[in-house]
């Protein structure tokens, strides 16, 4: 049989460093500040964090477009409080992943500012045209802009200070393999992928008319990417036995399988979308109300899909799982709880994200002058030209901002939440007074200190870490499956609903967000419930 690895049984913690804790009191969370929390993720009970980008960047993207990929933003700390970090981690039993955006660079890498000036050997680290095609881009508008310098084009799928990288020119594999050897050597576990199914360009030429994303069919999983993943692999990943998770967008089963099934030795896991697409019409910006129902067949079709999943209901990009898939007034408390029961009991690697296991909700911004966010800005600005109501545009910027899951981490009561002592660059969500970390940590019917006793549980229980899945009720906002490992068996029951359900299953009750022994076939409004059937 072949030996397990770290994170088939563990649990990984997602930071957003800028977001997380300001240990300097500029407004910006830091890499001291994430030293300073740690002994209270080691409380958590996580085996990991993956931490968003931390290196040198403009923060046109929040980091995402950066500009040196082995120095750290001064705005974050230096490279010694990094070597802290992962010292402090280890000694915590904690691993770092770090997050790698090699689809694009910041426009002002040095490679991009070679490359416009056609510096020799830089000419083709990226992909110039004379004369653009209509590919859209992820934030909307065009994925062209004109370079003065170079009298060019250049592609960027993202903003336009976020140009892609022309992984044709062999010289970039060789730049990124230093990269991950560099952080590699310093001991990191492993890397989280961003945007990798998209990184080859397949050619250059128009893709179908569409006002979005016009030319995916053009390099969405395309040979050439599978053929960079085999290699990182195979030349770097390998030898230090590091871990890779991917994010892929809009794959479909067969393109997720051939990403990240052992036998493929591509990535490890990937982030699939469909399970958080399920509302959308198109886009994420135009929505139907969330229907449990399709929710949870999203993820049974992918639990099934893959050998080994990456089970996660929020990032940095989504809005909160609290607000968007439970309730955040009335059953603030049970449904959040109940999420975690989810999340916690499904095949595969469970990711949580900075604030979920204290039940953060969305943003309570009340104008587009309080975000930040380069998408939502850009996507707003689309929208004011397009022929919607105030209230239609409105309510697309309210429920899907990337900025809903930004607000800094609400560490307690006193001002800002403890997330700063200055003034935080993104406002604190008023409710830290009532959501916050200091007092779920005194109460025993918290959410925090229900995340720390089912973890504690998982850690404890094979069935749940390396049980088969199987869905035993899919009906309106009751979902029931089967975990099952040598034998033995679980059942989880969650209602994703404010009414009382009955199911068809009964037996003892080992764990769950209403305190019982016996389950007699009746749920709860927002329970979640982890049963011995009978
Ligand atoms: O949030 C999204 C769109 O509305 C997604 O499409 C998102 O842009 C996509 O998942 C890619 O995300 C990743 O790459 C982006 C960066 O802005 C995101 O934060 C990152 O997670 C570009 O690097």
């Amino acid at each position: 049989m072949q030996q397990r690895k770290w994170w088939q049984d563990g649990i990984i913690y997602q930071i957003y460093p800028r977001s997380f804790c300001d240990s300097n009191g500029d407004g910006y969370g830091d890499i001291p500040g994430i030293i300073s929390k740690l002994d209270k993720l080691e409380a958590l009970g996580i085996d990991a964090i993956w931490l968003s980008p931390v290196y040198k960047s403009p923060q046109v993207d929040n980091g995402y477009d950066i500009a040196d990929y082995m120095a750290i933003d001064p705005m974050f700390g230096t490279m010694e409080d990094f070597d802290k970090l992962l010292a402090e981690a280890k000694a915590r039993n904690i691993r770092i992943i770090m997050d790698l955006v090699i689809n694009h660079t910041s426009d002002q890498h040095e490679w991009f500012q070679r490359s416009r000036r056609r510096e020799p050997g830089y000419e083709d680290y990226y992909i110039w045209a004379d004369k653009p095609n209509n590919w859209g881009g992820f934030f909307g508008g065009g994925a062209w802009d004109y370079d003065e310098v170079r009298g060019q084009y250049y592609l960027h799928l993202f903003a336009k200070e976020q140009p892609d990288l022309n992984w044709r020119n062999p010289a970039v594999m060789e730049e990124v393999q230093d990269i991950l050897r560099f952080w590699l050597d310093k001991g990191v576990a492993g890397f989280r992928c961003d945007v990798i199914n998209i990184i080859w360009k397949n050619d250059l030429e128009n893709g179908v008319p569409s006002p979005i994303l016009a030319g995916l069919k053009h390099y969405h999983s395309t040979p050439g990417c599978h053929a960079i993943l085999r290699r990182l692999r195979r030349d770097v990943l390998d030898e230090y036995d590091a871990y890779t998770v991917g994010e892929t967008v809009f794959v479909s089963e067969q393109q997720g399988r051939d990403l990240c099934e052992p036998n493929r030795k591509e990535l490890d896991e990937i982030f699939s979308f469909e399970h958080m697409e399920t509302e959308q019409i198109g886009v994420k910006w135009f929505k139907h109300p969330f229907k449990p129902e399709k929710f949870f067949r999203a993820i049974a079709k992918w639990q099934h899909a893959l050998t080994w999943n990456a089970n996660y209901f929020e990032n940095h990009d989504q809005p909160r799982s609290v607000s968007r898939f439970g309730d955040d007034g009335k059953y603030h408390n049970k449904s959040a709880k109940m999420l975690a029961t989810m999340l916690l009991t499904l095949k595969g690697t469970p990711f949580i994200y900075e604030g979920q296991e204290i039940g953060m909700t969305n943003f309570d911004f009340t104008h587009i002058d309080q975000l930040q966010d380069v998408e939502s800005h850009n996507v707003w600005g689309i929208a004011k030209k397009l022929p919607f109501t105030d209230t239609y545009r409105w309510k697309m910027i309210k429920t899907s901002s990337r900025d809903n899951a930004r607000q800094g981490v609400q560490w307690s009561d006193a001002l800002h939440g403890g997330f700063t002592t200055g003034t935080p660059w993104l406002a604190v969500n008023k409710n830290y007074k009532t959501i916050n970390y200091a007092s779920q940590e005194r109460d025993s019917d918290s959410i925090l200190n229900y995340y720390k006793s089912l973890i504690a549980l998982r850690r404890e229980n094979e069935i749940l870490r390396r049980g088969t899945f199987e869905e035993k009720l899919i009906r309106g906002d009751v979902f029931v499956y089967e975990r099952e490992y040598e034998g033995k068996k679980l059942t989880v029951a969650l209602n994703f609903s404010d009414k009382i359900r009955s199911i068809p299953f009964k037996g003892k009750q080992i764990f769950g967000n209403y305190e019982k022994k016996e389950f007699i076939g009746v749920l709860a409004p927002w329970e979640g419930a982890i049963i011995e059937v009978e």
